[in-house]
């Protein structure tokens, strides 16, 4: 069984950094992982890792904008659109990689994942190709500085949970921004820069949106709140788990989510004595 881990979400969330950080932690795990970069705009120099397989080598933003006189998000609409069409090309890429994470970078044109056909298009081609894939949306801790802001940070999550149909798992990236004190300069324009008011965050407490209404007091929106508020306490399907690179620990813990998700290694057979090789119990050597 193989295994793909579609980091999505939207522009400078910290989707590289993480696939970079993850693919670090499996490392140190002693566990197999690959980079597969699926941005055709990416800059080379922005990757730590060599992509193991690049849509940049079958097609690149620059040459789509260039030959066909796109701009950047047209451009990329094609892009995905030329790679469903040559789902042969990432077939032989992916080759016989074999209980394997395979970490997708995804681009951060939010449109992509909310609405577009291309992602889930792709995503079951990947089923097609013996993939298990777990959704992993990022959005960046400093979304909970503005209460509008989150929200449609957490309803585009769950746009793009609806849209994709897979597995998933919404983290809150950057968590190191956030303090541990009040009187933090750095701290946020709603004072929740401190870890203790996060929790209402991390599992969304609609009630924070009538907070800020009475705040800003415009009651124009009023109406459109209190439906939001509804369709998030009907259908309470986001939460997010927080990542800050700068633990081991909230790493492991993410990576456990995502094994338990996508139910990483439940086929796999206990080894027998005689499968066993030099080196696999080294603490008992
Ligand atoms: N403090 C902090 N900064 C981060 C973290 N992760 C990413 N960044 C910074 O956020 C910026 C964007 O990070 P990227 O990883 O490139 O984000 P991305 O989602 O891949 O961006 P696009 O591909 O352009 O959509 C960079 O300047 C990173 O250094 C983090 O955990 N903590
Ligand atoms: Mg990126």
């Amino acid at each position: 069984m193989r295994y793909a881990v579609l980091v999505c979400g939207p522009a400078g969330a910290g989707k590289s950094t993480f696939s970079t950080s993850l693919l670090t932690h499996l490392h140190t795990s002693k566990r197999t992982g690959h980079l597969i970069n699926l941005d055709p705009a990416a800059e080379t120099e922005s990757f730590e890792y060599q992509p193991t397989i690049d849509i940049r080598h079958l097609i690149s933003l620059e040459d789509v904008m260039d030959e066909l006189g796109y701009g950047p998000n047209g451009g990329l609409v094609y892009c995905f659109e030329y790679l469903l069409q040559n789902m042969d090309w990432l077939e032989e890429e992916l080759g016989d990689f074999d209980n394997d994470y395979l970490i997708i970078d995804c681009p951060g044109q939010i449109e992509l994942y909310t609405h577009h056909p291309l992602l889930p298009a792709l995503v079951q081609n990947l089923s097609r190709l013996g993939l298990r894939t777990c959704g992993v949306y990022l959005i960046e801790s400093q979304f909970m500085e503005d209460r509008y802001k989150f929200f449609s940070g957490v309803m585009s999550a769950m746009s793009a949970m609806v849209n994709l149909e897979i597995p998933w798992i919404n983290l809150m990236s950057k968590m190191d921004l956030v303090s541990g004190t009040s009187a933090d300069p750095a701290r946020g324009r709603n004072g929740i820069r401190k870890r203790k008011d996060v929790a209402r965050y991390l599992d969304p407490d609609p009630l924070l949106i009538v907070g800020a209404e009475q705040e800003t007091s415009n009651p124009r929106f009023h109406a459109l709140n209190q439906a939001i508020v509804q369709l998030i306490e009907d259908h309470p399907l986001v939460s997010f788990l927080p990542l800050d690179l700068t633990s081991e620990e909230s790493l492991e813990s993410v990576l456990n989510h995502i094994d338990f998700t996508m139910q990483y290694g439940e086929e796999e057979e206990p080894k027998e004595p005689a499968d066993m090789d030099d080196g696999d119990f080294p603490e008992m050597e």
